[in-house]
């Protein structure tokens, strides 16, 4: 393969992994699963690429230039971020050290990103026409057919070691076997501490408190597929959103945290949200949202907002938000 190929071919790689990786955390229906399908076959076309890559890399390093640091770093970023990915999908180690394999996952493929910018600048690959001729176009061809064979090795492999990994979701993540979902954030937000018993949320036409809320005993039973790589199947106990509301005009349902966290979601999904006070018929626990926190089944994690303290219908569209929560 020529070294421009390559090299251009990793830069299409990498841009299309942050791309779906992105993507992956925003699916949570079994729709979506081609997302994460192709997230994993990028990863491993970049390993079906890498020797070629090595290749050049030594010929590069053996003359001193400037940049070998930029080169150095970005391989080593490279290699972290597949092998955390491989790491998450055997479902073998949940954290190193303070970090979880999912955030060292993340932080190294963006830092990859950075890396291949300021190497870019450096070593600036121009492409050109000839580029996408019937050459190239084959050895993409092979290239993802190979990473296609690594695939199915790797899920062959999954299954006969009888690793997790071989029961995981279609997001990617794996069933965690406690009775209520392990207390998570999704960046740095902390459990306030909220009165239960005084405690109520502020609805467009009305003040509903927890024990009110309760008291609707409306159930659902959804599954908590958090982005860090588990999920929970729960029975939650609460209000559908849809029958609090009534009749509103708009477009979109505002939750929001005393946290100061929020979530955005269209209004035609109220009667697909429940405000949950009880987890498997038990009350919630400061950790889970106590006393009264957001259920929204199809929708990953992060959208479940927790110490719910109001509810409001405006006429922004839903997609008026940042497309993952900033703190
Ligand atoms: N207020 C608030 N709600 C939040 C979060 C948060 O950081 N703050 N984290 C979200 C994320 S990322 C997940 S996975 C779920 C976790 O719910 P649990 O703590 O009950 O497991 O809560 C969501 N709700
Ligand atoms: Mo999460």
């Amino acid at each position: 393969m020529s070294d421009r190929l390559t090299n251009l071919g990793l830069a299409t790689l990498l841009t299309l992994g942050v791309i779906t990786g992105f993507g992956a955390f925003s699916i949570g229906t079994p729709k979506g699963r081609w997302v994460v399908v192709l997230h994993g076959l990028i990863g491993l076309a970049v390993v079906a690429v890498s020797p070629w890559k090595t290749v050049i890399a030594r010929r590069g390093l053996a003359r001193p230039r400037s940049g070998r640091w930029i080169s150095l770093g970005l391989s080593s970023l490279a290699f972290v971020t597949l092998a955390s990915g491989v790491t998450l999908i055997t479902g073998l180690l949940e954290k190193l050290g303070p970090l979880t394999i999912m955030q060292i996952h993340v932080g190294a493929g963006l830092l990859t990103l950075v890396t291949t910018l300021v190497h870019l600048w450096q070593r600036p690959v121009r492409p050109k026409k000839t580029d996408l001729s019937r050459r190239a176009a084959l050895r993409a061809t092979g290239t993802v057919g190979l990473a296609g064979i690594f695939y199915l090795g790797a899920e062959g492999l999954l299954r006969a070691t009888g690793l997790p990994g071989k029961d995981r979701r279609f997001t990617g993540s794996h069933e965690i076997g406690s009775k209520a979902p392990p207390p998570t954030s999704w960046l740095n937000d902390s459990t306030p501490a909220v009165d239960s018993l005084s405690h109520a949320v502020q609805l467009p036409s009305r003040r509903l408190t927890a024990v009110e809320i309760d008291d609707f005993g409306d159930e659902i039973s959804a599954v908590l597929d958090c982005t860090g790589g588990w999920h929970s199947k729960n029975t939650w106990t609460g209000a559908r959103i849809g029958r609090l509301l009534g009749d509103q005009d708009g477009e979109s349902i505002v939750v929001r945290s005393v946290t100061g966290y929020w979530r955005r979601f269209p209004l035609v999904e109220a009667d697909r949200l429940w405000l949950a006070t009880r987890v498997d018929g038990t009350l919630l626990r400061p950790g889970n949202g106590s006393p009264v926190r957001l259920v929204a089944p199809s929708r990953r994690g992060f959208w479940w907002v927790k110490w719910v303290d109001r509810v409001e219908v405006d006429d922004k569209p839903p997609w008026w938000q940042p497309p993952l929560p900033l703190a």
